[in-house]
């Protein structure tokens, strides 16, 4: 049993994608471990990508982020990391393997529908950014 954090970014949510993205992480056999809908400040999603802060896309990806309510979710499962990403597809639309959301559904590079946690390390800091214990299950 693993633990992945994922998010329906706002561009998703915009698209009526909430339902679709969740539908194909349940469909993997993979549990929803936590679920909210919130929307991020500027603050916040910088916060959250500060991995990320050299990069030139930086500013760009954290106003995007900031812009409208995103679904914030932790997903639970046999290697719920790796499904997860196998499930969304590569960064970058134009490279992800036919059927993945974001060939499905990603518009641009940055405009990609969806995050998933890329590691075990990654997950530690990302579940806990936006889930207190108490909202885990
Ligand atoms: P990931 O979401 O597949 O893990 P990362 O490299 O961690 O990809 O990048 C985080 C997010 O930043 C991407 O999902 C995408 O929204 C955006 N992004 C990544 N590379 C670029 C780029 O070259 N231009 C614009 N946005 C990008
Ligand atoms: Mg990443």
């Amino acid at each position: 049993m693993e633990m992945t954090f994922s998010i329906v970014k706002p561009d998703g949510v915009k698209k009526n994608l909430i339902g679709e993205v969740i539908g194909r992480f349940e469909g993997q056999g993979l549990k929803i471990s936590a679920l909210k809908m919130l929307h991020l400040t500027k603050k916040e999603a910088e916060g959250f990508y500060a991995v990320h802060k050299a990069r030139p896309f930086f500013e760009s990806l954290t106003t995007f982020m900031s812009e409208g309510p995103i679904v914030a979710m932790v997903i639970s499962g046999n290697k719920a990391i790796e499904k997860v990403r196998q499930l969304m597809g590569a960064t970058n639309f134009k490279d992800a393997a036919p059927g993945t959301i974001r060939a499905d559904f990603a518009s641009d590079i940055e405009h990609n529908i969806v995050h998933g946690s890329d590691s075990t390390e990654s997950a530690s800091f990302e579940i806990p950014y936006f889930f207190s214990a108490m909202e885990l299950f």
